[in-house]
């Protein structure tokens, strides 16, 4: 490794390379990033070029250290982690993000979206560029929001087929934690059970829950399919995600920095979404060929099941919820 990729951590070492090299080669700085995802994951993918291009715009300056697979902890750990600055660029899930801001449970209502495709027109329009504005200008949330991230759409899995309600009778389904799931799958049927990210395989080996729901790509991501093993196309959420900056190591950067991380952001956005097409397609693939049940439900009945949730939740959203509707 050249001296300008060398991560000083102690005084000593600091004065030593201060000796054999210019000053300027030695300031580098090192951003920590999170994702729950394992590495190769289209979300952690583009994150990790992101860091590239940003290593290589500065000169190494500045470097993106990935930590991946929940090294750092579920997603509400790294939202408080990236609050304080003791990480730096966090990936998240909608879902755990209403909670911090609300006006983002709008996205997180049961089958608010009509498809992926009208999900997509929605985020890159000007309700995404709204929400990703009221996050960043919110005080609660200590964050600046990079961007958005595709998600896919969330079908139940469990071992046997769920194609209406009745089926989820008794069944004891994990839900990302958030009142608005929990209620979303009693009124499909179940029992909604919240519970983190990271202890949900073994609650899934264990029987401690009877299923999940989730994408394609977290179902082969996870190995969440070598325990269960029907999919069945629910498709009650399809939920976008967000990349944001700890806005505590935002504000200590220089304005040139901030321009290069936003241009490098957008990219991000666009490379990730290709790279979640590939991925999908390809965790249907390998999930099909591992065994795994695919099988359609009546969305209609899921729909009208979970209409109470739309209601109770919805009306505070009225407007925006008109404005996602007339978005075509
Ligand atoms: C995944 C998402 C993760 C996490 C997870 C969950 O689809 O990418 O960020 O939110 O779902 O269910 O907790």
């Amino acid at each position: 490794m050249s001296n300008r990729r060398t991560v000083i951590t102690t005084g000593a070492a600091l004065a030593a390379s201060w000796a054999v090299a210019p000053l300027a080669a030695q300031a580098q700085t090192v951003w920590k990033a999170s994702d729950v995802h394992p590495l190769g994951y289209p979300t952690v993918e583009a994150m990790v070029r992101m860091g590239k291009k940003l290593e290589d715009a500065t000169k190494g300056r500045i470097k993106i250290q990935m930590y991946p697979s929940m090294q750092l902890g579920g997603e509400k750990e790294m939202i408080e982690q990236a609050q304080v600055g003791a990480l730096q660029i966090a990936r998240i899930s909608v879902g755990a993000m209403g909670p911090v801001v609300d006006d983002l449970n709008v996205f997180n209502l049961p089958f608010i979206f009509r498809d992926e495709a009208h999900m997509r027109k929605v985020i890159d329009g000007p309700i995404g560029q709204d929400l990703l504005d009221r996050v960043t200008a919110s005080a609660q949330s200590r964050l600046v929001v990079l961007g958005w991230m595709d998600a896919g759409t969330r079908n139940v899995y469990a071992n046997k087929p769920v194609t209406k309600p009745d089926d989820l009778k008794g069944m004891k389904i994990r839900m990302m934690g958030n009142p608005i799931f929990v209620e979303t799958m009693n009124a499909m049927g179940g029992n909604g059970v919240a519970m983190g990210f990271n202890e949900l395989f073994s609650a899934l080996q264990t029987g401690v829950v009877d299923g999940a729901e989730n994408n394609p790509p977290t179902l082969l991501a996870q190995n969440h399919y070598t325990v269960s093993k029907v999919y069945s196309l629910t498709g009650h959420l399809i939920i976008p995600e967000i990349f944001v900056f700890s806005k505590r190591t935002w504000d200590t950067l220089s304005k040139e920095d901030q321009e290069l991380v936003r241009k490098f952001s957008r990219e991000a956005q666009l490379e990730q979404r290709a790279l979640w097409d590939a991925y999908v397609a390809d965790a249907t693939t390998k999930l099909k060929a591992a065994g795994v049940q695919f099988v359609e439900a009546d969305k209609a009945a899921f729909y009208a099941a979970t209409q109470p949730v739309r209601d109770k939740y919805g009306s505070k959203y009225a407007g925006l919820l008109k404005r996602i509707q007339d978005t075509k």
